[in-house]
């Protein structure tokens, strides 16, 4: 068996994520290149030493750098947060290591450019972490549209909300300060509607948006402070928070449709609430990652006595090509699943000299949609790409 090892840099959410599927990925997946867990590169040592030990990392190294200079290491996970992707990244591609990154792709246009075309140079294979292009009942979504079932698309309806810092006292993370994630939910969560949108419906031609931040200062973070926790012992002294709590933002396809993307993290009740709906001439298509193995079909040509959004479980074999990889029709699979079907076409892509989408290109996309949506709630007017 074939065996390729894998370092990770970041040692949070994503990094448990990321840890779980490198891990279980060939125990459920016939795979023709065996991902070893190498190395887990962080700040704090003995988090370090225990995230290794929980996950099976075979060693631990506190600086990034020396990971990728390492001539062991063959695929570097890019699990950190923003800001910093753009550095590891174009290093990672120089030293000549397949690349599986974490979204948003990065904080500017500039930065993506310069990560794509490094990529695209060393001739790796270039992943951008945008797992739920792999949820089986997105996939079946793509299959309906890609076979006509709701003939041309007129709109695309996008909501990705949350409510993770609805609580003033919520400190102020790193997703908080412009310095460490570029933008709040804009970036984070429009980053994956626009990729959806773009797999679903097309690439986009202009955007008008506008921002807000409802609460403009936290308390500092203390211990533990995390992507949706907020740890114990914030401290009294209070911060800025400049990013966007909240962006909507309408948008013109190339092909003709319009569409609208909301984001925030102002939403109460919704919790991890990726939405969206799908209009077309002959149909239409809803998916609420909440309910994350099921889409709603609406058929125009059913007959009148039988129209109305349907429900389906995309758990059947044929509706989805890693589905049979788990458990039989109707046991249904989680968030975690996603980032496995990642894993096995990544490994894929590098055995077969072939790409994986979404790929740096489509990071460079993303980010470049983003930006325009950034300068049009700035100046207030539409921006075209
Ligand atoms: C926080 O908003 C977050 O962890 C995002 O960063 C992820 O991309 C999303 O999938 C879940 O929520």
């Amino acid at each position: 068996m074939k065996t390729m090892n894998v370092a990770i840099i970041g040692t949070k959410f994503m990094g448990k994520a990321h840890s779980n599927a490198w891990l279980n990925a060939p125990r459920f997946f016939d795979m023709g290149i065996k991902p070893v867990l190498k190395v887990a590169c962080g700040q704090n040592e003995s988090d370090l030493r225990t995230f290794a030990e929980r996950w099976g990392w075979e060693e631990i190294e506190t600086d990034w750098r020396a990971v990728i200079e390492r001539d062991d290491v063959d695929i570097v996970d890019i699990s950190v947060p923003t800001y910093l992707h753009h550095e590891i990244a174009v290093a990672a591609a120089k030293a000549g290591k397949h690349i599986f990154c974490e979204k948003p792709f990065a904080i500017t246009v500039e930065e993506a450019k310069e990560m794509y075309e490094t990529a695209d140079q060393a001739g790796i294979v270039h992943y951008i972490n945008h797992n739920y292009r792999r949820c089986p009942a997105v996939r079946l979504a793509k299959q309906l549209i890609d076979d006509g079932k709701i003939g041309r698309i007129f709109h695309w309806r996008g909501a990705y909300l949350q409510d993770w810092i609805v609580d003033p006292d919520f400190p102020l993370t790193w997703h908080l300060r412009k310095e460490t994630a570029g933008s709040g939910p804009h970036g984070d969560l429009n980053s994956h509607s626009i990729d959806l949108a773009r797999y679903l419906v097309g690439d986009i031609k202009s955007v008008s948006a506008i921002m807000t931040t409802f609460i403009k200062e936290r308390p500092l973070p203390g211990e533990g402070a995390a992507t949706f926790s907020a740890g114990s012992g914030a401290a009294t002294e209070m911060g800025q928070v400049t990013v966007d709590d909240a962006s909507f933002m309408i948008a013109e396809f190339e092909n003709g449709a319009i569409g609208s993307f909301e984001a925030s993290r102002f939403a109460p009740g919704r919790k991890n609430y990726n939405y969206f709906e799908i209009y077309g001439s002959e149909g239409s298509i809803v998916f609420n990652l909440e309910r994350m193995n099921e889409i709603q079909l609406f058929q125009r040509n059913d007959p009148p006595e039988a129209q109305g959004f349907r429900t389906i479980i995309a758990t059947e074999g044929g509706q989805h090509d890693y589905i049979a990889n788990w458990w039989p029709p109707g046991h249904i699979i989680g968030y975690e699943h996603e980032f496995h079907h990642a894993v096995v076409d990544f490994m894929d892509a590098i055995e077969n000299g072939t790409s994986i989408a979404p790929n740096f290109y489509d990071g460079l996309k993303e980010v470049e949609v983003l930006a325009a949506g950034t300068k049009s709630a700035e100046t207030g007017a539409r921006v075209e790409l």
